[in-house]
């Protein structure tokens, strides 16, 4: 069994949870913060049989689409004297996906 942790933009998170339980899937959906962006992002835990993975990773390609957003958060750190909001853009996801082997499940 593997424990699968994707985090997702929230825009994609109500379809992903709706395509993941329609199919079989069952998720436990975190609430989360990007260190980067200091945003609201969605974590999602997925304990998922080892021949169903490749099945999982197909639905959240299907439904998290990358996005670009603009910022003013820049991605090198700059001395405080140099400091000037300058917008940046990124592109943020699809999904940031973690496939990690399981030891023991129990649903008790
Ligand atoms: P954030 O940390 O808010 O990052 C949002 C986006 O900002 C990232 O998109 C990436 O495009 C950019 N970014 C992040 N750190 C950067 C840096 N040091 N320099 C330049 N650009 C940077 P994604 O890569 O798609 O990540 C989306 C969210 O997934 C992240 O939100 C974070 O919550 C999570 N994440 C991504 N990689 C991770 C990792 N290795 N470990 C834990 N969480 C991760």
């Amino acid at each position: 069994m593997k424990l699968v942790i994707a985090i997702t933009q929230d825009e994609d998170t109500a379809n992903l949870v709706s395509n993941l339980t329609e199919e079989g899937f069952r998720v436990t959906k975190l609430a989360s913060t990007g260190g980067f962006l200091k945003s609201g992002n969605t974590t999602l835990l997925i304990g998922v049989d080892d021949d169903k993975i490749e099945e999982l990773v197909k639905v959240i390609e299907k439904v998290c689409k990358p996005r670009e957003i603009t910022t003013a958060v820049s991605p090198m750190p700059l001395v405080e004297e140099a400091y000037m909001p300058y917008p940046y853009n990124i592109k943020v996801g699809g999904a940031t996906v973690f496939i990690l082997d399981v030891d023991r499940y129990e649903r008790i």
